[in-house]
């Protein structure tokens, strides 16, 4: 009986979070569409995918037009899937606004990101974007980086790096917990290679009182690719309201 309420209830907290997610994309993409913009980035993971459900849905004259910029293969793929234009930052190395998704989010609109490995390109595309719009689901809201995604700040590293940087993170952050990724929980698969063939360091720290100097911190480290922390990126941020009846309705 308790296992199929627990079933149950996680269920429901599913669906509230996809409600929220749906309501995120589809607000955040609306937002977007109001300026016009000729060349949009398209982040990664799965609230981006209701943004572009929407911009496929409600404007099919602007998608008609407008240029896409992905964050990783896998939105590149979603992009042709969509049958949207797509671009690249060779073509295209300015761009008018970025949406993107985020693995926690502060009051100040810091985020950890990375949870799907795309952190590198996702920053290359919000550094070359005007405008940087996060879309998440209200679960991801934070006081404070650190306390609510409990997988910690994604770190991509080189290679052959990877020993000597993760001695250097565990000799300057003593208490953390540096983890390799693994493509499986069971860790058969092996490592976790990004779309640039490098792997992830999941660094557990904690509550993290300065997210900038954090990030200055270890980018500065070498073999050290990029950091999952983005901070003073954002100008806006659309979370869903996970419990709003319609949310997702536009
Ligand atoms: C991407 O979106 C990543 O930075 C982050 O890990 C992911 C969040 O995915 P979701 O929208 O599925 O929560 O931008």
């Amino acid at each position: 009986m308790r296992a199929g309420f627990q079933t149950i209830c996680r269920q429901l907290s599913t669906q509230s979070a996809e409600r929220g997610k749906k309501w995120a994309g589809y607000s955040a993409m609306k937002y977007l569409i109001e300026s016009k913009p000729s060349v949009i980035g398209l982040g990664s993971g799965s609230t981006i995918v209701y943004a572009i459900e929407y911009l496929k849905m409600h404007q099919t004259e602007f998608a008609k037009n407008v240029i896409c910029i992905p964050t990783s293969f896998q939105t590149r793929h979603l992009i042709l899937e969509s049958r949207l234009n797509l671009g690249s930052l060779d073509r295209y190395p300015s761009i008018n606004v970025t949406i993107d998704g985020a693995d926690e989010v502060d009051e100040r609109l810091n985020a950890i990101k990375g949870g799907g490995a795309c952190l590198f390109q996702e920053r290359l595309v919000a550094q070359a974007s005007r405008k940087f719009i996060i879309v998440a689901d209200e679960r991801k809201k934070s006081k404070q980086l650190g306390t609510k995604w409990t997988k910690g700040v994604p770190v991509e590293v080189i290679p052959m790096a990877l020993n000597t940087v993760q001695w250097q993170l565990k000799r300057i952050f003593p208490t953390s917990l540096i983890k390799l990724r693994m493509a499986t929980p069971t860790d058969k698969a092996g490592p976790v290679v990004t779309d640039n063939g490098n792997l992830i360091l999941d660094c557990h720290f904690g509550p993290i009182s300065d997210p900038g100097a954090l990030y200055k911190e270890i980018k500065c480290l070498s073999g050290v690719l990029d950091v999952g922390l983005f901070c003073n990126m954002a100008e806006r941020a659309f979370f869903g309201d996970n419990d709003r009846e319609n949310a997702g309705e536009m």
